[in-house]
């Protein structure tokens, strides 16, 4: 799992160096390193490792996902959306460098995501199919539409299908990218394809309710003071940690059938 990590953090360097102006390389240096866990790279490149093909072929792809991510985590932090000014236990990037220059950092992150997705030794087909997933799963129709759908729903109270669909999109949309893209690249079969899409949802609102409940009792979370409606506080903490779990041994089964019991399987029940 490291070496997965080390080969995202050099494609996440290579690219920080490639910024030509200092003070956006900095901002973008400081949102990148050290980071966070690098769920979603570490998800598509251990579909390759436990397919045993190149690590290579995906590493493009994942650092761009890896990309996408923080930069939505950079607006998703803003002020006029969440408001926080702590992430990874350090200043969020506006709070550091003033809010012009956090959006800005946020849209070069999305905007240059798309190059590295497109590069790679990988047939131009699955490129494209990639390249569309990406735009399907991160715009107005995937993570973006959840962060709509999230922003509105400051203060009321929802139904847990509400929920459902608010996480379905924020959280789940760029996991299901993440590993989609994996299995793209592995070239897998359809009918595994369709397996991995519900592995993907599955994983997707297991990772949510988890983060929910891990920021449930948390006085500080921003969520409290939001009034955030989240899986504990539409269908109480009992009730959360047992569709965590049933949902944490679809993932397992689906991952044990298709990959085996290997490094995407430790990763599942590492992260659940
Ligand atoms: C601004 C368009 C736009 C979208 C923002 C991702 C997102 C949508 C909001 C983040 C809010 C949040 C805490 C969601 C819960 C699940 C989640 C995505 C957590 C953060 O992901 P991790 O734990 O982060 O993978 P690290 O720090 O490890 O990279």
């Amino acid at each position: 799992m490291n070496k997965l990590i080390e080969l995202v953090n050099l494609k996440l360097t290579e690219y920080t160096k490639s910024i030509t102006n200092p003070k956006l390389q900095e901002i973008i240096h400081y949102t990148l390193f050290p980071g966070g866990k690098r769920l979603r790279p570490l998800l598509l490149l251990s579909i390759l490792a436990d397919l045993e093909i190149d690590l290579k072929k995906g590493i493009n792809q994942a650092a761009a996902i890896e990309m996408i991510h923080n930069y939505s985590l950079i607006h998703d932090d803003l002020p006029a959306m969440d408001n926080d000014d702590y992430r990874r236990g350090r200043l969020t990037v506006h709070k550091k460098y003033g809010e012009a220059d956090a959006i800005l950092a946020g849209d070069a992150l999305l905007t240059d995501a798309f190059k590295y997705l497109a590069l790679g030794d990988i047939d131009p087909k699955k490129l494209i199919e990639i390249i569309i997933l990406a735009s399907n799963n991160s715009g107005s129709n995937g993570m973006v539409l959840g962060q709509v759908l999230d922003i509105n729903s400051n203060f009321k109270s929802l139904s847990l299908e509400e929920v459902s669909v608010i996480h379905y999109h924020k959280t789940r949309d760029l996991i299901h990218l993440a590993i989609k893209a994996g299995a793209v690249i592995a070239g897998l079969n359809e009918k595994s394809q369709k397996e991995m899409d519900n592995l993907a949802d599955y994983f997707g609102i297991a990772f949510q309710i988890k983060d929910d409940l891990d920021d449930y009792e948390d006085l500080n979370s921003s969520d409290l003071e939001n009034q955030k409606a989240t899986y504990p506080s539409t269908i109480g903490k009992a009730e959360s940690i047992k569709l965590l779990q049933e949902y944490k041994t679809k993932s397992l089964e689906i991952c044990s059938n298709i990959l085996g019991d290997k490094m995407f399987y430790n990763l599942i029940e590492r992260i659940l």
